[in-house]
């Protein structure tokens, strides 16, 4: 029998129920028909559930061994990860490691991810990062599936992340950026991958005084990052940067389609306020909020790539600049009014119009592409900012604006023509259209909603049918669990009349910003590496190790010991060395089967690997201690799994 998921007539009616349970059958209250299954009912009374709370099981349960629809691909804030989350389910699938050492996965233990990890990470050992916005790479303006490049707001760094493997393999940052905000945006074929400053410093770093040298020496930057497709990696050489004025830039996004070689960005202190009340200044928070209007920053990129291949440029902490007056005076940099603190800039599925959210403003502004574009290209201006940047008349560049509530943030679409935007103070998603600017519906959201994403929503061809709110509190969802709560992840319907939330997901890492939600049947990942395939290389190791050619071998920097895993032993199982020879394990897995990895762990070495199969590590440690020290996987790999194990035996000097 087919069960009616439209509407609970099926509840009342009774049908599935009873014909699956067979069971004994019990009035369901005010239905007509036959009564639906005790089963059922019993267990709604039980644990009490309504018709709604059903409904909603039923559209988000997903029965072991079924799949997702949707993968969402959120930050893992300060966690620096990636949280994969299957949707309808919001089963969580993976955490991916980015900036930060990560145990289960081995990341930032083996010689790979270590340097991973230390590259352009600022010459430090950092361990953290606030992750903010992932992007998902592009073709014609539409997700393909294959990368993920994410932004770290604190040390301004953009990370690659290949979805073959769903692993971190570059992370890349300039001397131009103090932090990030506006990262990671892709243009619609992802020729860059975009990172705008947050709080403006010396431009190409050392220090300057604010009190003197605010508004000559600091400097905002979008840096548009080369993105080698057939490589994987980002071209540090092949990208550049155009200069900003010191107002605090904020959210970025590329146009498409009819916008399509420009990108926006938003400010948030054209007072250029930088602190100091304790130094008789107002603070920041309202010594940036003067103003009625800050300035959404356009930027033709196709010119500026231009004039960066004619040589217009300058070169500052390694990269190749185009410097403000340059932009402003080639059309390159132009300047549109948008009404006090903006937060979200989003831009339409056909590109034509942008989307801008005001934190301290109740509207919406829809700007007009057609229209900016008209008046740049006519050169009517309303005026030039204190750096002579072309400014646009406000009046003339919107196409109108929408009464949307209590603090608007940011925005995503679906493909009926509607708009969704996140409302933080009101705490509640707002549908509108696009068409007439209108609001249709609202739906609460618990608590503080930030950042919002749809199925494809950010798109040129968004899927509708689901939205995910992230929110920021969630004080009376979940179990108490001491002062620090989790964020909640709420799953919103969009196929019904009305907004519906389907399902609560505590986030209890975080706090995360951003999420991208990808049809699953773009993704099409490994499912195990190549024969001695390095991971974040992804070429084949050096030092691969074919079974049967294990060997060790003593050379001036140390003893390497070429060692391959198979259920259910290392070969060699036992590594004798002096005390103080620098050890250099040369791991390979090699399994071919899906899911047969290996772990590989030292006692007190901190020494700890994932040896996916198929993958080739390297593991690099001074063997200081004399004494005997226990090594084993650390994967439940089979039934002999206890016996994957042996021991390094460091003898006294
Ligand atoms: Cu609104 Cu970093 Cu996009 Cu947080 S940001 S929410
Ligand atoms: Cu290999 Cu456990």
């Amino acid at each position: 029998m087919r069960l009616p998921l439209s509407g609970l007539g099926w509840l009342t009616a009774g049908l599935v129920v009873a014909a699956c349970s067979g069971g004994k059958q019990s009035s369901a209250g005010g239905g007509s028909g036959p009564a639906p299954s005790g089963g059922v009912v019993e267990l709604m009374k039980a644990r009490g559930l309504s018709e709604a709370d059903v409904t909603a099981a039923l559209k988000t349960y997903t029965p072991t061994g079924k799949f997702d629809e949707y993968l969402t691909f959120a930050s893992g804030g300060h966690s620096g990860q990636v949280v994969v989350i299957g949707v309808p389910s919001m089963r969580i699938l993976k955490y991916i490691a980015v900036f930060t050492p990560e145990p289960w996965q081995g990341y930032g233990f083996d010689d790979q991810t270590k340097g991973l990890l230390a590259s352009d990470s600022h010459g430090r050992n950092l361990s953290w990062a606030d992750t903010h916005h992932p992007a998902l790479s592009e073709q014609g303006g539409d997700y393909d599936g294959k990368f993920l490049f994410i932004g770290d707001k604190a040390n301004a760094r953009v990370a690659v992340i290949d979805l073959a493997d769903f692993t971190t393999k570059q992370i890349v940052s300039s001397q131009l950026i103090g932090s990030d905000h506006g990262a990671a945006f892709v243009t619609p074929n992802t020729d860059y991958v975009i990172e705008t400053t947050q709080y403006p410093t010396p431009f190409g770093g050392g220090f300057a005084d604010p009190k003197t040298e605010y508004k000559t020496k600091y400097r905002g930057a979008a840096v548009f990052w080369k993105f080698d497709r057939a490589k994987g990696r980002i071209d540090k050489d092949a990208s550049f940067a155009v200069e900003f004025p010191p107002y605090t830039q904020d959210l970025a996004d590329a146009g498409k389609l009819a916008s399509d070689g420009y990108a926006f960005f938003n400010s948030i202190n054209t007072e250029l306020s930088w602190g100091g009340n304790m130094e008789g200044n107002p603070p920041m928070e309202s010594g940036s909020s003067q103003n009625d209007m800050d300035y959404l920053h356009v930027v033709n990129w196709k010119k500026a790539e231009e004039l960066v291949k004619a040589g217009k440029t300058e070169m500052i902490g390694g990269m190749r600049v185009l410097r403000l007056d340059v932009a402003a005076a080639e059309g390159v940099l132009t300047f549109v009014p948008e009404p006090k603190s903006p937060h979200g800039v989003d831009v339409t599925p056909d590109g034509q119009d942008i989307v801008v959210g005001g934190k301290l403003d109740t509207h919406g502004t829809v700007y007009s592409f057609a229209k900016m574009k008209a008046l740049i290209d006519a050169k009517k201006y309303a005026g030039k900012d204190d750096f002579g940047v072309p400014i646009l008349d406000f009046k003339e560049s919107i196409r109108g604006q929408v009464e949307l509530g209590l603090g608007p943030l940011h925005t995503v679409y679906d493909n009926q023509g509607f708009a969704y935007t996140s409302m933080f103070l009101e705490t509640v998603v707002a549908k509108w259209s696009l068409k007439d600017l209108k609001v249709v519906d609202k739906v609460s959201t618990h608590y503080n909603i930030g950042h919002l994403t749809a199925a494809e929503g950010d798109t040129v061809s968004p899927d509708g049918k689901y939205l995910i709110a992230m929110n920021k509190w969630a004080l009376d969802r979940f179990n108490k669990v001491g002062p620090l709560l989790p964020q909640n992840f709420q799953l919103v319907d969009l196929t019904t009349p009305k907004m519906t939330v389907l399902y609560d997901l505590p986030i209890g890492l975080g706090e995360p910003h951003y999420a991208q939600m990808i049809k699953a049947d773009k993704l099409a990942p490994v499912d195990v590496y190549k024969p001695g395939e390095d991971a974040v290389t992804s070429q084949l190791s050096p030092n691969a190790t074919e079974g049967g050619k294990e060997r060790i071998e003593r050379r001036p920097d140390g003893v390497h010991v070429y060692m391959t895993a198979i259920r259910s032993h290392f070969t060699p199982d036992v590594i004798r060395v002096k005390e103080g020879e620098t050890v250099h394990v040369h791991l390979t897995n090699l399994e071919q089967a899906y899911d047969a990895t290996h772990g590989f762990a030292i006692n007190s070495y901190n020494v700890n690997v994932s040896i996916e199969p198929g993958e080739a590590s390297d593991i690099t440690f001074v063997a200081d201690r004399a004494g005997v020290f226990p090594m084993y996987c650390t994967e439940f790999c089979s039934a002999l799994h206890l016996e994957m194990a042996g021991y390094l035996l460091v003898e006294p000097k």
